[in-house]
């Protein structure tokens, strides 16, 4: 299907970082396509006769992290109609991986990163920006509750991720905390150091 020779970048980064926001510059500007993990489970919570929609729906508002063989059945199959319909091979894989196998597994099956781009925020931004998105998100995890699970899970599991690839020296790290035009003009000047 051609999933192995694609471009793939990781977006990696805290919940509320800003990882869709920027990923949607990216599309923009960069003919990327973006394939935010968490949409996708939370298309698949949606979708008539999904199996996994109760079992979705209670990981995502407890912030923990869905078995990764459903996610990254998901990705494949975003990804090969993608390549299918359009010929586009270029790919943002957004939020995930959120666990040091998801990573391994998603690298040696599907196909490995160019590298990832992370973006650093510390917590009480993150908090702030997801406590006012969640006045008009409806996102069931938008609330103090699963925010303070959201950082635990990711601090515990999936930073990791980035540590790991961070000593491979596969980390593009970016300062999440500016407005996001700010933050953009940094994520373009360090990719274009990456041959992007
Ligand atoms: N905003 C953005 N940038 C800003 C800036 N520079 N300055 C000021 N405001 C800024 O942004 C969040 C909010 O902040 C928006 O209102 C935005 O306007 C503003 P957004 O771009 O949406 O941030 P993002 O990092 O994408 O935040 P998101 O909430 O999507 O991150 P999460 O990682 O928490 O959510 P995701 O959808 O990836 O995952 C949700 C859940 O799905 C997980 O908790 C988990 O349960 C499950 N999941 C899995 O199990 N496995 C996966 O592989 C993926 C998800
Ligand atoms: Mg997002």
């Amino acid at each position: 299907t051609g999933e192995g020779q694609a471009l793939v970048l990781f977006v990696l980064g805290g919940p509320g970082a800003g990882k869709g926001t920027q990923c949607a510059n990216l599309v923009r500007d960069y003919g990327f396509r973006h394939l935010s993990a968490g949409d996708l489970l939370r298309e698949e919570q949606d979708r008539e006769g999904s199996e996994f929609g109760d079992m979705i729906k209670t990981y995502i508002k407890e912030g923990q992290i869905v078995p990764m063989e459903v996610t990254i059945q998901l990705l494949e199959n975003a990804m090969n109609s993608t390549i299918k319909d359009s010929g586009n091979r270029k790919f943002l894989i957004d939020g995930f991986p959120r666990k040091l196998d998801q990573a391994v597994a998603f690298e040696e099956k599907v196909v490995p990163s160019k590298f990832t781009l992370f973006f650093d925020c510390p917590e009480e931004t993150m908090r702030e920006r997801l406590l006012n998105r969640g006045k008009t998100s409806g996102r069931s995890d938008d609330n103090e509750e699963s925010i303070k699970k959201r950082f635990k899970t990711f601090v515990e599991t999936s930073m990791p991720v980035v540590d790991m690839f961070e000593k491979e020296g596969r980390v593009v790290k970016v300062d999440a905390t500016k407005s996001p035009e700010e933050v953009y003009a940094t994520v373009q000047k360090q990719i274009s150091e990456k041959g992007l």
